[in-house]
């Protein structure tokens, strides 16, 4: 006890000097810690490159974005059983008729899977590593893919894993020698070298992924369709399409329609291996293998987590923005990609019976990551917030937390309190080890006890 006061009141002053410099330091790095904006000098440099697009927010036209939570007929979706057996498989009929296309078939019933490499000592003893030829009709001469699988060493129960495809073939993901080299397609026009092993290694961190406790399972994109526009002669497209009259339907798909259904037969591979809990399965993509993956996780709910890197137009960002991609210019470029009828809403956006935000919807209530970068504006960093944003009614309806913040983040400031995670990291368009480590942090967060937390 204090015979006399002084001390007491003292210390006293003392705590609240320390309080004070403490919320006096919390709120300049709040200051500090600014909403996103797109740097003018970026806009102004990419505004000299391609006059004819958005990069300034002020540009942005005027829109109104389609409801999630009403009915084409316009009725209102007021529970989770209306959204569940109405809305949300009218939604996505929508972006099948008119965006990404309808493939034909499910699982083919003669597709066989060929386990031609097994290692249980691979990376110094860090992984079982597996290669995988699956053939889509069980057909010797007919399209197939090799799917790449690194597994956690240690791992005593089936492992959690993150699939993706990549764009330049399995043994550019890492310079392992056993990685079986591509003899198909490649984007360069030349045929892959022993030089390309490892060549894309920085955007695949496959050792720490293992160190997380996380398998990795990767596909060549190429194998399931190979990216360039020739009719649909090549790839899954002629095995499967039915042609009316000799024609191919406005609704028919389109390239990454191919490459989603590809990751749905992967996923058809992972629900009969042991080593593989196919329960917690993370589907990730970058670019337009991000727009994929988001294609992919609305038509397979057996995804449990889906995540789109840097996706943009036709992806995440919000078509009725035109902010950096448009519409008119996707499908001018890639005339492949998405199916006929997409084509019909170039400089028509406001027309589109949806738009991304409702994409992002479909993963309800599964987790979903979208992630975006400074300088990509290109892929409307901005428009891919709000798609997450204007998803978030579909939580609430479910009672589940959505991304539970209103405005864009800063910078490197990632967004992980509910279902809807979302991050912009310095830098350019890239899957990078920063954004990995943000995907792992979300999938252990919602990965509690072995299973998805519900
Ligand atoms: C760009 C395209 C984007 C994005 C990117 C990629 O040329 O305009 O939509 O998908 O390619 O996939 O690398």
């Amino acid at each position: 006890m204090c015979r006399n006061n002084v001390p007491v009141k003292l210390l006293f002053l003392m705590v609240s000097v320390v309080i004070c410099v403490h919320s006096c330091a919390q709120a300049s790095e709040v200051k500090a810690k600014k909403s996103w904006q797109a740097r003018r000098e970026l806009s102004d440099a990419a505004t000299r490159r391609r006059r004819e697009f958005i990069y300034y927010e002020e540009k942005v036209p005027d829109y109104t974005l389609p409801d999630p939570l009403i009915m084409t007929e316009g009725a209102k979706v007021t529970n989770a059983e209306m959204w569940r057996k109405k809305r949300r498989p009218e939604i996505l009929e929508l972006f099948r008729k008119y965006v990404y296309g309808r493939a034909p078939v499910g699982r083919p019933k003669g597709m066989t899977f060929k386990v031609f490499d097994l290692d249980r000592n691979a990376l110094n003893g860090q992984a079982t590593r597996k290669q995988i030829t699956v053939n889509f009709t069980g057909k010797e001469d007919r399209p197939s893919m090799d799917i790449l699988i690194y597994l956690p060493g240690a791992a005593k129960k089936p492992a959690p894993i993150f699939v993706l495809l990549n764009f330049g073939g399995n043994h550019t993901i890492h310079p392992d020698p056993a990685i079986r080299l591509s003899t198909r397609w490649m984007r360069s026009g030349r045929k892959a070298t022993e030089e390309t092993r490892g060549s894309s290694s920085a955007s695949y961190p496959v050792e720490k992924i293992l160190a997380r406790g996380y398998g990795l399972a990767t596909i060549y994109y190429g194998d399931i369709d190979p990216d360039y526009h020739d009719d649909f002669k090549n790839g899954v497209h002629p095995v499967f399409d039915k042609l009316v009259e000799g024609k191919r339907a406005p609704d028919a798909w389109g390239s990454i329609c191919a490459w989603a259904w590809g990751l749905s037969r992967a996923m058809d591979y992972f629900e009969s291996d042991e080593e593989i809990d196919e329960s917690r399965v993370v589907i990730l993509g970058h670019s337009r293998l991000g727009k994929t993956a988001l294609w992919a996780g609305a038509r397979d709910e057996r995804f449990a987590i889906v995540i789109s890197n840097n996706s943009g137009c036709g992806g995440a960002a919000l078509s009725r923005r035109r902010f950096g991609e448009t519409v008119k210019q996707i499908n001018t470029s890639f005339p492949h990609w998405f199916c006929d009828n997409f084509k019909k809403y170039n400089d028509e956006e406001d027309r589109l019976p949806v738009d991304q935000h409702m994409l992002i919807a479909l993963m309800a209530p599964r987790p979903v990551y979208v992630a975006s970068a400074d300088e990509d504006l290109w892929a409307d960093p901005r428009g891919e917030f709000l798609s997450c944003r204007n998803a978030e009614p579909v939580y609430d309806l479910l009672g589940l937390k959505g991304l539970e913040v209103e405005k864009m983040p800063a910078l490197n400031n990632p967004i992980q309190k509910g279902r809807i995670g979302y991050h912009i990291r310095t830098g350019g368009h890239g899957l990078t080890e920063y954004d990995w480590l943000r995907y792992m942090d979300f999938a252990d967060r919602h990965f509690k006890g072995n299973k998805l937390a519900r």
